[in-house]
């Protein structure tokens, strides 16, 4: 297994809108993560991914980009920016920015030009331009935000592809210019410093050019094969990669909603020149039916054993992974696929072991080191995200009521993830001395910051002595993996094992006492989320032994 830097670090994935505020407008900023270096830092990752902090009008959280070049003022200057930069270099801290190409703003320069009538002029060509068919759109595509993935413009009287939101058109990468400015971006950002790139929604760059209508039955199924892995995806990657990447020392890691454990290697395979990791939604659709994320179906943890198993299995050591459980379009880890009642702190620490002690590089998501969970806001005019929003209106137009709708998105919406980081138990947490942009968690008084360094046993300390281990043994990084009594409902076991150490990581997802059904003779415990192991396995528990 080649070694590298990137396999090594962790990530510390920062939602800078949520994180803190330093000037009263509710709104968090680079400021307010100048001001929390300290703690950054402490917590002992060593790579930020920053969500995108460029010029937006944000219809979706600055996921639809105006101008690459500048930062948002809502989040500061440039120069706050680049004295960032150099703060977290000086803590040996790599920084990530998010690198959203598949589609820009409505409001982007190119956009605003292409969407001019006519057909023959420079920008026309950087989006995708069709025809109606029969008074309607081009196609049958859905958007990933619900709604036809077209939009009509009559003063050009044609239809324009948006994958996202109306105000997010899709670029256009068969159009060799689109490709070029894009190196340019990347190349801007590469040149101030910066360590890589996190890519948003990378396998949908290449459409497939037919636009024919798809089987919408099953949205999982559409993205697979219709929205990602189109036919030119791995030339436009390796073309990036060719001219602009492999020219400095960066990593990247790419979104990969359609990317199936079959693929994963030609976009991450160590001798493709495309990505060096992915992150892999798969265990994010665990509880995921046909429809999407608001037509949920039962968890069910032989089904997450075995797409953890499987992944590691497909990737092998010719390819890497990042591995996580929540990040900001995904409901909180502990609420999601623990406890986050009884044993919230206990649980917490749990699913801390498992994404720590697995093969991939770990991704931990703001807040979720000090055990946050979802939010249940009692009103829609509470939420902020434009998928929720969105689908309110579909699910409003088909006779749900409120109180049912709202009860998918406290348990599956993206805003569960993005209510502010809980610093303390003062007002609004510690995270803003003005109003925030979304309410913040009731339970800041209980789950915050200060609890968590003042307390013994707390999920903030398990994280730090987690990361520590990781940094500890390449056993932890490099090891293989092996899943063992794969059929138990209840516990998840496997091995890490090198020339070095043998680990074995004992992990009961359960409310119940389990007995253990693994030799763990010549073995020493090393560390666990509850004092004292015991002859069973109690609820949450979880134990690493090394030999
Ligand atoms: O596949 C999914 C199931 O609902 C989605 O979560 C999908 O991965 C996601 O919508 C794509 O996410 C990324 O691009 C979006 C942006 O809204 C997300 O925040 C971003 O992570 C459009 O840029
Ligand atoms: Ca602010």
């Amino acid at each position: 297994m080649k070694k590298h830097w990137w396999k090594e670090a962790i990530i510390y994935q920062i939602y800078p809108r949520s994180f803190q505020d330093s000037n009263g407008d509710g709104i968090g900023d680079l400021g307010g993560i100048l001001q929390r270096l300290d703690y950054i830092s402490d917590l002992g990752t060593d790579v930020i991914w920053l969500n995108p902090i460029y010029d937006s009008p944000n219809d979706d959280n600055g996921y639809d980009i105006s101008d690459y070049y500048t930062v948002h003022p809502e989040f500061g200057t440039m120069a706050q920016f680049d004295h960032l930069l150099e703060e977290l270099h000086r803590r040996d801290i790599r920084l990530l920015m998010d690198l959203v190409v598949n589609h820009t703003s409505d409001e982007h320069a190119w956009f605003v030009q292409s969407k001019q009538p006519g057909t023959d002029h420079p920008y026309h060509d950087f989006y995708f331009w069709k025809e109606g068919k029969n008074g309607g759109p081009p196609n049958n595509w859905q958007s990933f935000f619900g709604g036809p993935a077209w939009t009509f413009v009559p003063a050009k009287n044609m239809w324009y592809l948006h994958l996202f939101s109306t105000k997010q058109p899709d670029l256009n990468w068969e159009n060799p210019q689109v490709r070029e400015e894009v190196k340019k971006v990347l190349r801007f950002w590469l040149d101030k410093g910066i360590d890589g790139f996190r890519m948003d929604v990378i396998p949908c760059i290449s459409k497939h050019l037919d636009f024919a209508d798809a089987d919408i039955s099953n949205f999982g199924h559409v993205i697979e094969t219709v929205y990602s892995n189109g036919p030119r995806v791995h030339e436009f990657l390796r073309e990036l990669n060719r001219d602009v990447l492999s020219h400095y020392d960066v990593m990247t890691v790419g979104e990969g909603p359609g990317i199936t454990m079959d693929r994963a290697n030609l976009y991450v395979g160590h001798d493709r020149g495309e990505l060096d990791m992915i992150f892999h939604l798969d265990h994010m659709a665990v509880d995921h039916g046909p429809g999407g994320r608001f037509d949920p179906r039962p968890k069910d943890l032989l089904e997450f054993k075995q797409l953890w198993a499987g992944w590691d299995q497909a990737i092998g050591d010719r390819g890497w992974l990042s591995v996580f459980l929540d990040n900001h379009d995904f409901p909180r880890m502990v609420s999601r696929f623990a406890d986050d009642k009884k044993h919230r702190i206990a649980s917490a620490k749990m699913l801390s072991m498992l994404i720590l002690t697995m093969r991939g590089t770990p991704c931990i998501y703001f807040g979720s080191e000090i055990g946050m969970t979802n939010v249940q806001f009692d009103s829609i005019a509470d939420y902020r995200d434009v998928e929720t929003l969105n689908f309110w209106k579909i699910m409003q137009a088909k006779g749900m009521s409120e109180q049912d709708y709202l009860q998918l998105v406290q348990s599956q919406g993206r805003d569960n993830v993005r209510t502010p980081m809980q610093w303390d138990s003062s007002s609004h947490a510690g995270f803003t001395d003005g109003n925030p942009w979304i309410r913040v968690n009731p339970n800041y008084e209980q789950i915050n910051v200060q609890e968590d360094r003042e307390a013994s046993d707390s999920v903030l300390l398990f994280y730090q002595q987690m990361i520590a281990m990781r940094k500890q043994y390449e056993t932890l990084v490099y090891g293989a993996f092996e899943l063992l009594v794969g059929a138990h409902c209840e516990l998840f076991i496997y091995d890490r094992i090198d020339d070095q150490h043998h680990f074995r990581v004992l992990l009961n997802f359960s409310n119940g006492a389990v007995d253990i059904p693994v030799e763990l003779d010549g073995f020493r415990y090393l560390l666990g989320n509850l004092p004292d192991p015991t002859e069973v396995l109690r609820p949450w528990e979880g134990q690493l032994w090394i030999k």
